[in-house]
């Protein structure tokens, strides 16, 4: 069995999910993976959760993927045969990807230090990502011949536009936090001894909201993208029909008639 690379943790409705390799800078292997593929799936299936903050341990976020890891550690010696890397795509960070941003709760990452390539998306995958302000964020995909992944390339020009995108992308240089939270690439920096106080107050703040309605606003952000006006419009008005049928507006409708604090339940 491999050794135990994700601690979990929670306090009320927010569970923490903590990268926990910190002397590699908590960066990925592929059982890694699949225990955070893990940690997600478990989260997304307990009714008490109902928002997630992702972490890491020491004093990096993630380096994004293990160079050292076996199945993707190019062979140096001549008529070594190159790695598959698409395989660790296809089964490791696809998966874990794709149910990041289909979860049915709200996201935070709190970024405690360094998130490069992989990690770096990861952390931007999130619905907000609030940083200390010793964090930064690094492309460091074009320093080794690779593109963006993990979402990288559909993420970046969205969150920043194509001309900023591009910039991070090809030069790989690092963005401080302070400068992340300028560009608009993550929600906020805060000093670094407030980072986790900060980071829990927010997933408590989002835990109490209605957060069926949060997650189904980051799909239809996401879907209205590849929209024209008019789709989004309907698409809008079949989302918001199916809300309207929850508890959660009833109660929120109710509770704003009532002038009394909401109590939210669906999910
Ligand atoms: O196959 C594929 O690659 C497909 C998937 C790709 C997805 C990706 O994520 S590609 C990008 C992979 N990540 C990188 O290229 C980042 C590599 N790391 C760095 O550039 C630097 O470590 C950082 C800028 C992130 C941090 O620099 P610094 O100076 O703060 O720390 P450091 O001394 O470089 O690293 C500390 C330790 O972590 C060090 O180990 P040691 O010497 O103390 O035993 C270093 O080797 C280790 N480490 C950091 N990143 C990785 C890593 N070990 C393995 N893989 C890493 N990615």
């Amino acid at each position: 069995m491999s050794e135990p690379n994700i601690e979990i943790s929670q306090d009320g409705a927010v569970r923490t999910v903590t990268l926990s390799r910190p002397a590699a800078l908590n960066a990925f292997t592929a059982p890694m993976l699949v225990q955070l593929r893990e940690a997600l799936e478990a989260a997304a299936a307990d009714a008490t959760v109902r928002c997630l903050v992702i972490t890491g341990a020491g004093r990096g976020f993630c380096a994004g993927q293990d160079l050292s890891d076996p199945l993707i550690k190019p062979g140096f010696e001549p008529g070594d045969k190159p790695k598959d890397i698409g395989h660790l795509l296809d089964n490791y960070y696809i998966p874990m990807a794709k149910l990041l941003r289909q979860l049915p709760i709200p996201v935070l990452a709190a970024v405690n230090g360094v998130a490069a390539g992989a990690g770096a998306s990861l952390a931007l995958s999130c619905d907000l990502v609030v940083a200390g302000s010793s964090a930064s964020f690094i492309q460091a995909f074009s320093k080794i011949g690779l593109i963006p992944d993990c979402g990288g390339t559909w993420l970046l020009p969205r969150l920043v536009g194509r001309a900023r995108a591009l910039q991070l992308a090809l030069l790989g240089e690092k963005l401080p936090a302070a400068e992340a939270q300028q560009i608009g690439l993550i929600y906020r920096c805060v000093p670094d001894a407030e980072l986790a106080a900060t980071a829990q107050a927010l997933a408590a703040r989002l835990a109490a909201m209605p957060v069926r309605a949060l997650a189904a606003t980051r799909k239809a952000m996401d879907d209205a993208l590849l929209m024209n006006h008019e789709q989004a419009l309907q698409a809008e008005s079949v989302t918001q029909s199916q809300l309207g049928f929850g508890a959660d507006y009833l109660e929120g409708a109710a509770a704003f008639l009532q002038k009394r604090t909401p109590s939210f339940s669906d999910r």
